[in-house]
């Protein structure tokens, strides 16, 4: 119990850190391009988690990187996410209406300023990491952009949603199911890990450990969100469930059945927190959000 309080606790303060960073660095500009502003501050100041930010900031803590580092990665993985989501309200997508408790961002603006908020907030996410407040060695903010951009594209989350799309009212296997889900969720929380070790100029032993960790953490997180829109309260989640069943869309749930896919998540979980052990108790946090992860009622 103790140690979920300070899971929560630690992860409010990076939430309000990052918020305060993503505040400061997108400003609401004069003239006809400050609704598209406007748009992308509705859709990231809505209540999200903050978790992707989140990872940044205690795998960074392993290797002593400065917060400043951190927080800066944080927020542009946090815009990545965002305009991710913005894209997958659209109705050319999933067509949502509701996310985070609140009508999504074509319902409060319009389509084409949706598809422009998502854009603005992917590009800004770049500049971010590009600046030399991110970290002073060039080549660490290379890596970082090529990694982000590698976890975005289309061999990461949006080959995942192509995935995604495709597989409507299709038979997939669970190696198929995994490896979208992997795609589609994890590579973004992978980046988010990997982030810290890139900072820190980790060594390749110890990446793998952290990529290891965090392809365990994505799948069960996925899990854990499908049991939620089978489950789940709408009040509660803060979107609509039954989305899933209602496009046939195949998950694990849908394959293995609520009690299996529990179980599987756990095991994920269960597996994450086993690559963390050359960190000792230094890993307490990635520990304790593995936990986290598939307990999570939103
Ligand atoms: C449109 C390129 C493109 C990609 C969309 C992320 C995504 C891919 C789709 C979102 C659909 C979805 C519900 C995916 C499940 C995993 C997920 C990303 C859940 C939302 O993440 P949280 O729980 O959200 O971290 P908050 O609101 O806390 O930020």
């Amino acid at each position: 119990m103790t140690e979920i309080v300070s899971l929560k606790h630690a992860m409010k303060l990076t939430a309000d850190a990052v918020d305060k960073k993503l505040d400061h660095l997108m400003p609401v500009p004069e003239g006809a391009e400050r609704r598209v502003v406007e748009a992308m501050r509705y859709s990231m100041f809505a209540g999200g988690k903050r978790l992707r930010p989140f990872l940044v900031s205690i795998s960074a803590d392993l290797f002593g990187v400065s917060q400043v580092s951190a927080l800066r990665v944080g927020a542009a993985v946090e815009c990545v996410h965002c305009y991710s989501l913005i894209h997958d309200d659209l109705p050319a997508m999933d067509d949502d209406e509701i996310r985070r408790g609140r009508p999504t961002a074509h319902i409060e603006f319009d389509e084409a300023t949706a598809v422009l908020a998502g854009d603005g907030l992917l590009t800004l996410a770049f500049e971010i990491l590009a600046h030399d407040e991110t970290h002073a060695d060039p080549r660490v903010r290379c890596e970082l952009v090529t990694a982000l951009a590698s976890s975005a594209g289309a061999h990461g989350m949006v080959g995942g949603q192509m995935l995604d799309l495709a597989a409507e009212n299709a038979q997939l296997d669970m190696g198929e199911i995994t490896r979208l889900q992997h795609l589609k969720t994890g590579a973004l929380m992978g980046f988010s890990v990997e982030a810290g070790a890139i900072l820190g100029k980790a060594s390749q032993t110890t990446r793998g450990h952290l990529a290891a960790y965090a392809r365990d953490l994505g799948l069960a997180f996925q899990i854990a969100d499908d049991l939620l829109d089978v489950e789940g309260d709408p009040g509660e989640v803060g979107k609509a469930t039954g989305k899933d069943d209602d496009a046939g869309k195949a998950t694990l749930v849908s394959l293995l059945g609520i009690e299996r896919a529990r179980q599987q998540a756990q095991l994920l979980s269960d597996q994450a927190i086993s690559h963390l052990r050359e960190f000792g108790d230094r890993g307490v946090l990635l520990k304790e959000l593995a936990r986290f992860v598939i307990n999570r009622k939103k």
